[in-house]
């Protein structure tokens, strides 16, 4: 929901930059289309199972690359065996945007090409756990665009799964960009609020998180 006084941009830690309202509703609502689509296949949005055996209380769908815990294919051999659609261009557009407006970099936007995108959708009672992404071989910034119910975001840091973090409110059509010393810093999802979202983003329950990374792999 859009509020009387702007959230201002934020510098939440070095390279780690929230821009607050990015995506105006009528492009949320549009990502939200796509997302409905991609989720039904060829390759299904799931609960990617853990090495523990336990099933994740997040649903993902993959575009470019698949990922499962812990590993990128091209494959989905976890999910039906389908073949992960391709990341458009539109979308790879909009992170190089993204990272433009994030960094105030228009070099940094032009230099930007993800090849992979990770589609998260959180239930009222899903969670993430603090983690980093680590299967990438390549330092480039993700990209992570907010749609839904705001959630509370904690940005850790790079040596431990604890303190020191910062707890981020992330509201529907929110931009965060996570480069440089913040990209390998530990994060997750300790809560979603449900019914916050603004009734236009298309979603009427639950968060969508899509982020957009450089895999680094041929
Ligand atoms: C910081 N997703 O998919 S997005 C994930 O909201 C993931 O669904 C969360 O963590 C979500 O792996 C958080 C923000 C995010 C994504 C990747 C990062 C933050 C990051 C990688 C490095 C540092
Ligand atoms: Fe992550």
């Amino acid at each position: 929901m859009s509020a009387l006084i702007p959230r201002p941009r934020r510098t939440v830690a070095d390279g780690a930059v929230l821009v607050p309202d990015w995506l105006d509703v009528d492009r949320q609502r549009g990502i939200v289309d796509a997302c409905r689509e991609w989720a039904r296949g060829p390759v299904p949005m799931r609960a990617a199972r853990l090495p523990t055996g336990h099933a994740m209380s997040v649903q993902t769908v993959c575009l470019g690359w698949h990922w499962q815990p812990y590993r990128y294919s091209r494959v989905a051999d976890d999910a039906g065996g389908g073949r992960v659609l391709p990341v458009p261009e539109w979308l790879a557009e909009l992170g190089k945007r993204a990272v433009a407006d994030a960094y105030d970099d228009p070099a940094a936007g032009a230099a930007y090409e993800p090849d992979a995108a990770l589609i998260n959708f959180y239930d009222d009672a899903a969670r993430m756990g603090m983690h980093r992404d680590q299967e990438e071989r390549c330092g480039a910034p993700v990209v992570s665009l907010s749609i839904g119910d705001t959630c509370t975001f904690r940005f850790g840091n790079a040596e431990t799964r604890g303190k020191p973090y910062t707890d981020v409110g992330l509201h529907s059509g929110d931009l965060f960009v996570f480069g440089g010393p913040s990209r390998f810093a530990y994060h997750g999802v300790p809560k979603v609020f449900p019914g916050t979202a603004d009734p236009g983003c298309g979603l009427t329950s639950g968060r969508l998180n899509i982020t957009l990374r450089v895999t680094g792999l041929g």
